[in-house]
């Protein structure tokens, strides 16, 4: 059974061109084998918008609660024209899973805010292993949600040029 299909991201207002772009990801480590889907899956949607492999700058931490003090300390260096965070909590038996998304999607969107970087939000809160796989595009229904997190990097990156002063 797939996704309902009006969900998901409306075709871009234009093409945006990033082969001007740095661009830096940091993704978190648990849960493997869907972060590496993910981060591949960033990686050639910013290539596909003409951002220069060795423009793309890729750091990891243990995992999604330790994504907001990187993603700041690369955001507030003013290095980067984005800087897109990845992770991937999986909901257990624990309190765990409420907590950490809370406090990563407080603490990302806080940086983006303070330091007028934009920070993708590239973390998935499921509810079972077989939504993760979905989201990452491992299943034969899914979709890689690191294609979308690609394509949003370079559109935020174009329109932070714009209006910032
Ligand atoms: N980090 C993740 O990125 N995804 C998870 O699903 C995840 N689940 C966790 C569950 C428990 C019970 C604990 C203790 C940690 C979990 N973490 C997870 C790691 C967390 O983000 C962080 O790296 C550690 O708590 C160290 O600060």
């Amino acid at each position: 059974m797939t996704d309902c299909t009006i969900k998901g991201v409306g075709a871009s207002d234009a093409i945006y061109d990033g082969s001007d772009f740095k661009i830096a990801i940091v993704h978190a480590r648990w849960n493997e084998q869907v972060i590496k889907a993910l981060l591949d899956g960033t990686i050639s949607s910013l290539c596909g918008f003409k951002v220069k492999r060795e423009n793309i700058f890729i750091e990891s931490v243990p995992g999604s609660y330790e994504l907001p003090y990187i993603t700041h300390l690369m955001a507030d260096s003013h290095k980067y024209d984005a800087v897109i965070s990845i992770g991937v909590l999986i909901k257990g038996s624990t309190m765990h899973f409420e907590y950490i998304a809370d406090a990563v999607s407080q603490g990302l969107m806080q940086s983006q805010i303070a330091t007028k970087t934009p920070v993708i939000f590239g973390v998935l809160t499921c509810l079972t292993e077989e939504q993760a796989l979905q989201r990452a595009g491992l299943t034969p229904d899914g979709h890689n949600h690191g294609e979308d997190w690609g394509a949003a990097a370079v559109e935020m990156a174009a329109k932070r040029h714009l209006y910032l002063q």
